[in-house]
């Protein structure tokens, strides 16, 4: 049962640094004697992992990136034997493969005590009912919150997404006092509430934790007016474990990461040198324990900066800003990552009537987002030829929702249409203000 563990996420800075060099002497060792892409990246630098003798010589490790997962997909990263690996996760690569990870036992419990921190650093108790809308399966969303949840002794609701009437429903009824889902679905809730005629006050919530997309302090309000709760950001990856990574405590005040489990570096996105406190770069993550799939210096592509300025609450760990944006192309459309290369492949496959330049717009309409992907037709395809454009926009929808995992609006545009850029693509037009 978890309570709160003072002891550990109050540390002194000193016996953080004890631990964190403890643990990252181990991964280190571990990637270099079972994970062969490690062991070469180290080699071809003349690294040993007895190089690594305290935290402060992780600058001396190589990178990870997205790139190094996929090919080594699905399995061919993890450092244990697949005996050992009791779940897997996976979230969208940049082709039509998926980003794979792999769990023991020992990862799943660090992490169901991570997503329990967050829930117990937010005033969540085991007399607690959670609402879990995240999506459960492959995302780490539901899984996550869910097992933190129980690792809590709370009463957890695996609602799962979509269905808002039975969501409002189910929370009127078994009266959850705390909601996981992403930030624009809460702003959705609140919108179908009072379109509803249901006031907030005739549901219990009393806090949420929403992640997975980056949001603003001004979602922040509009969310807690409309559910009548206190609203806390819940930053996670699935390749270093998926939500709890780092989470706001009860003082709104930036994520704490959960820096005993998660080491985080900031990085020049162009130099990768490592950069001083409070500056922006590229979040780097580095897993201390993990078994299954362990990480060293993971480019996580999101760009923020660190704070170590004292929280009130008490906590130790180093705390982040808000996720400012990626240094790649990808989207988040409706929580969902979505990377532009994906439709492409989808395009070149689909069907030969149709040409792979496109054009994505993405908006937030009546606070949900929408993507809207304009696609050239082959110059073979006169446009007047209604029921063949129908036909054909029919099918390249259905082919990029099921690639992609969310649904978008597919619009046919006559050949040389679209706009050809001299220089680097401009592929992507993204009108929400985050
Ligand atoms: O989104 C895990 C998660 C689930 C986090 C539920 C929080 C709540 P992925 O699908 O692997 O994992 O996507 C990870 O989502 O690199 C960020 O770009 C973005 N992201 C996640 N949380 C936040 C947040 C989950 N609080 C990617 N603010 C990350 C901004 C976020 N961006």
């Amino acid at each position: 049962m978890y309570i709160y563990d003072k002891k550990t996420e109050c540390m002194s800075v000193e016996e953080k640094k004890i631990l964190q060099s403890e643990r990252l002497k181990e991964v280190v060792k571990r990637v270099y004697d079972n994970v062969p892409t490690y062991r070469r990246k180290m080699d071809d630098i003349k690294l040993k992992p007895s190089d690594i003798r305290s935290i402060d010589d992780i600058s001396k490790l190589p990178f990870t990136t997205k790139y190094d997962l996929r090919s080594n997909y699905p399995f061919g990263m993890f450092a244990s034997p697949m005996k050992d690996i009791v779940r897997v996760h996976a979230s969208s690569g940049t082709t039509g493969k998926l980003t794979v990870v792999g769990y023991t036992q020992h990862d799943l419990d660090v992490w169901a005590e991570c997503c329990a921190r967050a829930l117990g650093g937010v005033g969540a108790t085991r007399e607690s009912i959670v609402h879990v809308a995240y999506g459960y399966g492959l995302f780490t969303g539901g899984l996550g919150m869910h097992y933190g949840g129980e690792r809590m002794g709370a009463t957890v609701i695996p609602v799962s997404s979509g269905n808002t009437a039975r969501q409002i429903m189910l929370m009127k009824d078994f009266g959850a006092d705390t909601i996981c889902c992403t930030p624009s679905y809460a702003i959705y809730l609140a919108d179908e509430l009072k379109k509803m005629g249901i006031s907030p006050d005739e549901l219990n919530l009393k806090r949420g934790l929403f992640g997975a997309e980056p949001w603003t302090d001004e979602m922040r309000r509009k969310i807690e007016e409309g559910l009548g709760l206190k609203a806390y950001d819940i930053y996670g990856l699935s390749e270093i474990s998926g939500p709890g990574v780092a989470c706001e405590c009860e003082m709104q005040d930036g994520p704490h990461v959960q820096d005993d489990y998660f080491y985080p570096e900031i990085v020049d996105v162009d130099t990768l040198e490592p950069l001083p406190l409070g500056e922006s770069g590229e979040l780097v993550f580095t897993t201390l324990s993990k078994e299954g799939i362990p990480l060293i210096r993971y480019r996580t592509r999101d760009i923020c900066s660190l704070r170590k300025d004292p929280c009130k609450c008490g906590r130790t760990s180093v705390r982040l800003a808000r996720i400012t944006g990626r240094s790649d192309d990808m989207l988040i459309i409706r929580g969902v990552n979505v990377f532009p290369s994906q439709i492409e492949s989808v395009l070149i496959s689909s069907d030969p009537r149709i040409s792979p330049h496109y054009h994505i717009t993405v908006d937030r309409i009546n606070n949900l987002d929408t993507m809207t992907i304009e696609v050239e037709l082959d110059r073979s395809v006169a446009f007047d030829e209604i029921k063949t454009v129908e036909a054909l926009t029919k099918k390249l929808a259905g082919d990029i929702a099921s690639a992609i995992g969310v649904s978008a609006n597919v619009r046919l545009v006559s050949s040389g249409s679209i706009k050809r850029s001299e220089g680097k693509a401009q592929n992507v037009t993204d009108l929400r203000k985050l």
